[in-house]
């Protein structure tokens, strides 16, 4: 429980630092300092351009160091996932990173990983908070606020739809926390403006194909749909393709709000198909491995190093542009 530590909370560099009293840290595995380290790095799965590019930045970052990357790709499996940390525990990496796939199942990867005496980053998932606490569990949390991402996005649409639309809500991997949280997020937002329905809501597992198939099913079952909302630009790109399929035209016949800044969401926000796109930004390496290199040279972490999201809509999407991945 987190009553017997102090919570403080400041802003450096667009990165907020959410940090505990020392003592919750004393739990914790130790990381040796050393010059160069050997990290492992277990992605979840491959299957689209956030993955990719957030895999290339990891990669990118270890070359730069110096340091040696062990990589596994769980591909779309928490099961693999949890036995890829172990033979990384076996093979005693310096620290392991975890993009945990979902809440519950990875929490024995990083129990595992504490009492073999090796530190544990998640980054970019979280896991169930009331099974396994930063601070003392794993040393910290490297990612976004994926409950102001849903926010973000429900706040848009509402202002965009003066307060009315009937919506489908494709949501991402079932028990993932990102998944979890932005439909939070979303639901708390417009829970205060009753002409903004959620008519249909169903998981597309954050890939195009599933999500095209899914949002095709909701579609055909309610074609007074006006609206989209969905977890991640994959799925929303195959929702896109379904409404051409059907003769709809995204951006008129339904208005999408959506999360990440894939090249291919960020081209469509500029023809007008969609609305909004959320950022959640893929590029870890860098703050993942300075992170590392603090908490070897003894610093203390903050629980939650909290990446900062941009919007992006019509009115600033070209500068975007150059950046999408
Ligand atoms: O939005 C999605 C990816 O965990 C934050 O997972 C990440 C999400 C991201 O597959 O596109």
């Amino acid at each position: 429980m987190f009553t017997r530590r102090s919570l403080l909370s400041t802003t450096a560099g667009g990165i907020t630092l959410a940090t505990l009293g020392s003592q919750a840290f004393a739990a914790l595995p130790k990381l040796k300092q050393k010059d160069t380290y050997k990290v492992g790095f277990a992605q979840t799965e491959s299957n689209n351009p956030w993955r990719l590019a957030q895999t290339a930045s990891m990669r990118d970052e270890a070359a730069k160091r110096g340091w040696q990357l062990v990589y596994t790709d769980a591909a779309g499996s928490a099961a693999k996932q949890v036995a890829d940390v172990r033979s990384m525990i076996a093979q005693r990496v310096d620290v392991i990173l975890l993009a945990p796939r979902e809440e519950k199942p990875l929490i024995p990867a990083v129990m595992e990983a504490k009492r073999a005496g090796i530190p544990l980053f998640l980054i970019d998932r979280n896991v169930d908070a009331s099974l396994a606490k930063p601070g003392e569990d794993y040393v910290a949390f490297i990612g976004s606020d994926f409950v102001k991402e849903g926010q973000q996005a429900a706040e848009v649409l509402t202002k965009a739809m003066g307060g009315n639309a009937k919506i489908i809500e494709l949501q991402g991997t079932v028990g993932s926390s990102p998944a979890n949280d932005r439909m939070k997020g979303f639901a708390d937002y417009i829970k205060d403006h009753s002409g903004m329905q959620i008519i249909a809501s169903q998981s597309g597992d954050f890939a195009r194909d599933k999500g095209r198939q899914v949002f095709e099913t909701l579609y055909q079952a309610h074609p007074d749909a006006t609206a989209l909302y969905s977890h991640n630009d994959e799925m929303t790109m195959g929702a896109i393709a379904a409404m051409e399929a059907a003769g709809k035209v995204p951006g008129k016949d339904l208005i999408i709000a959506s999360i990440d800044g894939t090249k291919d969401a960020a081209q469509a926000v500029m023809d007008g198909k969609v609305l909004v796109v959320v950022e959640c930004n893929p590029n870890f390496g860098p703050k993942a491995f300075e992170s590392v290199e603090k908490y070897g040279r003894g610093e203390e972490i903050p629980t939650w190093v909290v990446n900062v999201d941009r919007v992006f809509t019509k009115d600033n999407i070209a500068a975007y542009m150059p950046e999408a991945y």
